[in-house]
């Protein structure tokens, strides 16, 4: 009867309803005056790479001008972005940090 209602579960679900966030890329850009090795540290400390893919990365921006350090949702770039303009600031290297969407 009608106070009868189906409380079976759920078990087969919807077409996805829900976006995938967009995706930030954080970038790296040359400048003139901060030491190659200060660079390759800031990439192994905030984006978790090895000496060898820092070196690579580095020299990347340094012959190129930019290069993608990671791509993360929004708000994890931003960290990032803050976090590493921060680091240079407090080490007085003009190194700068910028994001992008991807
Ligand atoms: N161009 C710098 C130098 O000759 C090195 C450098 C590399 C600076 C990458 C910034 O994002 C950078 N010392």
């Amino acid at each position: 009867n009608e106070r009868d209602h189906d409380h079976g579960l759920m078990v087969e679900t919807s077409k996805p309803e829900v976006a995938p966030p967009p995706q930030y890329q954080v970038l790296l850009l040359n400048d003139d005056y901060t030491p190659m090795d200060f660079v390759v540290v800031v990439l192994q400390q905030f984006f978790t790479m090895d000496l060898e893919k820092a070196t690579q990365i580095m020299l990347h921006v340094h012959t190129r001008g930019r290069a993608v350090c990671g791509v993360y949702t929004r708000e994890v770039a931003e960290s990032k972005v803050a976090q590493v303009n921060e680091f240079s600031r407090v080490n007085q290297h003009p190194l700068l940090c910028t994001m992008e969407k991807s």
